[in-house]
């Protein structure tokens, strides 16, 4: 379950109900989709992960034009994960919308609507978000610096950012309050 933090108005929600229905009123779509391990093991290739969810991608690819899907696989000792990582922490946009389906890890999405305050949602395997285009938004990792996520794109030409360098990001710090702590056994 993803946790949404509004740090403007000190809200914090943890309830996939709350949780849905805020994101909603600021044009996000959210979504929790089945990812027991029973259903795909997190670490299957990029391959068996689509096969594992192609009904889901299907239907999405139907209801929203999108025409690709692939897996972005970030660990801790990723190559020039810095590199990568700058291009997605600054604040920014796509002509295109923007779907994250988690299937290992975590990922802190920052969500800046034209209208309200900022939204920062820390996503865990079974999240998925829909950022439509257009949307203002930059995305962090969590403490395991470790995210794995099926993407869909309605360009085949793959990711564009265009960056505001409004300096937004800077004013949020990138915490995530899932992943900091070490986990309890259960
Ligand atoms: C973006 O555009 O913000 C991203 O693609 C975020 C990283 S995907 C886990
Ligand atoms: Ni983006």
């Amino acid at each position: 379950m993803a946790i949404v933090n509004i740090p403007d108005k000190n809200l914090i929600l943890k309830d996939a109900q709350e949780i849905t229905e805020y994101l909603a009123k600021v044009g996000i779509d959210y979504e929790r989709w089945d990812a027991d391990s029973a259903r795909v093991s997190p670490d299957a290739t990029e391959a068996e992960i689509l096969e594992a969810y192609a009904p889901e991608i299907e239907k999405l690819k139907t209801s929203g034009g999108y025409v690709t899907a692939d897996v972005i696989n970030i660990v801790p000792n990723t190559p020039n994960l810095d590199v990568m990582l700058n291009k997605f922490n600054r604040e920014h946009w796509h002509d295109e919308d923007e779907i994250r389906f988690i299937v290992k890890g975590h990922g802190l999405f920052h969500i800046a609507p034209k209208d309200g305050d900022v939204v920062s949602i820390e996503m865990e395997a079974g999240d998925l978000i829909r950022v439509p285009r257009g949307t203002l938004h930059w995305f962090n990792l969590c403490g395991d610096r470790t995210v794995r996520a099926i993407r869909l794109f309605q360009d085949i030409s793959g990711w564009t950012p265009f960056y505001t360098e409004s300096g937004a990001d800077a004013n949020f710090q990138p915490l995530c309050f899932g992943v900091n702590f070490i986990p309890q056994a259960n």
